[in-house]
Parts: C-alpha cells; structure tokens; sequence
C-alpha cells in the first residue's frame, strides 16, 4: 500500500520472520513500554504533548473495516484495548493504524506516518 505501516509491516516479515507487535494484555503493554517506549522514544516526565511525543507502531489497524481493528500478524480481533482518551477517533476519515504513546496508551493515527516500530515473534519450542 506505499504506507510507512505496511512497509514496516513487510520489514518485519522479510528480515525477521516475525510481525508487527500484537499487545494482548496490560502485562504485556507494561513491559513493551518500559523495554521500547522509554528506551528508544523517552519518557512522559520529558514530554509536554502527549499526542505529539515519540511513539511506535504496533500491528493494529482497522484499514479493512473501519472501526473493526484487528492485528495483522494473526487477523484477531483486538481484544485488550489501552486507547488514550478520545481515541480512537478516525481523525478525518485517515487514522486507520494503531500506535502506542509515550505513556504506555494508543492511538489510531495515519498508517503513511513513519514511526518506529515493534517486531514481535512468536517463539516455538521444540520438546
Ligand atoms: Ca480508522
Ligand atoms: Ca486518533
């Protein structure tokens, strides 16, 4: 699609065999901000705008159906959400992919954005 989320997306594919970040839990969100969020974007004690400060993508998007959001990496539904306040909100009809904020909630925000990203594998342990 030309979008900086969809090539991300396919970066994760080709060069990881991985997808773009699911958060399926508030654990889980937890520790994908501490390890990501604060590491590699900063932290919300040095950010005056929450909506304008680093974030990252995950693999949320609602671009098949709006306001049906789904993860690409497996076409689940998203189940847990951690929306920041007035969000989701489809801002002029164009926010159709999921990033994650500098305090840990989301955002739906414009998929041509490009934003750092989160690779997510799923690991296979073989008995
Ligand atoms: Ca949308
Ligand atoms: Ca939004």
């Amino acid at each position: 699609m030309g979008t900086a989320f969809a090539l991300e997306k396919e970066y994760c594919e080709t060069l990881y065999d991985a997808y773009l970040v699911a958060i399926d839990t508030a654990p889980e969100n937890d520790w994908l901000v501490k390890t990501f969020v604060e590491r590699d974007i900063g932290s919300k004690e040095t950010c005056d705008s929450l909506f304008s400060c680093g974030s990252l993508w995950t693999g949320g998007t609602d671009q098949a159906e709006e306001g049906n959001f789904i993860w690409t990496g497996s076409n689940a539904t998203v189940e847990f959400v951690n929306w920041a306040p007035n969000n989701p909100n489809n801002n002029r009809d164009n926010e159709h992919c999921i990033r994650l904020l500098i305090d840990g909630t989301w955002s739906d925000y414009v998929c041509s954005d490009q934003l750092s990203f989160i690779c997510e594998k799923t690991l296979v342990l073989n008995k």
